[in-house]
């Protein structure tokens, strides 16, 4: 065990279907957090800098064809691969803001027809996050928002089966928030489930594993 007056930094995941607002509610509750003085970062999956992000990133493009279950494993690895840098960073008090993680992963990869606890089984040991937040918005709502680019998944019949799949993924530690509220009002609520969070990862509530 570490050294429990070093208070640690808290693993917030923001979860949702492409277009929910995700991207910019995880920049504004960075400011956030960095304004109240916390240290924070955030980062996002896939990370697309690394060489298996690679492969993921001429996949999403339509640049490569691969297996489901070999793309399944890839965004896995890319997740496994960070593992013990956002470990490290937790323990020396960073919190980790982080735009998808593995709900994603199940998430898109059940949608297509694989197996729900085989896409869970590669997840398994990657740290659990302290707070998952679901942008929540309807498959339709979300096709209205200037309509989706170019990749892959980016086509409403997918998006309707993904919401269903988060749907069947999500449990009652979720914190689910109306995506379709005005900005500042998703910002706030934000805030304060985040805040939470953090305060109860700072009072020594212990690191955990996925599947919790
Ligand atoms: N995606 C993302 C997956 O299918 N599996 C995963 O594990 C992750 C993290 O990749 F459509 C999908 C979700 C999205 C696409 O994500 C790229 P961004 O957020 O648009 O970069």
């Amino acid at each position: 065990n570490h050294n429990t007056n070093n208070p640690r930094g808290a693993l917030i995941v923001l979860e949702g279907l492409d277009r929910c607002g995700k991207t910019s509610q995880s920049s504004r509750l960075f400011s956030y957090l960095e304004g109240l003085g916390h240290s924070v970062e955030s980062c996002r999956f896939p990370d697309r800098t690394t060489s298996v992000g690679q492969m993921i990133s001429s996949y999403l493009s339509n640049e490569s064809q691969l297996d489901d279950h070999t793309i399944h494993l890839l965004f896995s690895a890319n997740r496994w691969e960070k593992r013990s840098l956002m470990e490290a960073k937790l323990r020396s008090g960073t919190t980790l803001i982080v735009d998808r993680y593995s709900y994603s992963g199940v998430a898109f990869s059940s949608a297509k027809g694989l197996d729900i606890e085989w896409c869970k089984a590669p997840e398994i040991g990657l740290l659990a996050p302290d707070l998952v937040v679901y942008l929540d918005i309807t498959p339709e709502k979300a096709a209205e928002r200037g309509g989706y680019g170019a990749e892959r998944y980016e086509k409403l019949e997918f998006q309707k089966k993904v919401a269903q799949s988060y749907y069947s993924l999500h449990d009652a530690s979720w914190k689910i928030i109306d995506a379709t509220l005005p900005i500042e009002d998703i910002e706030k609520q934000l805030q304060e489930v985040a805040l939470d969070c953090v305060k109860k990862c700072q009072k020594g509530k212990s690191i955990s594993l996925l599947w919790p």
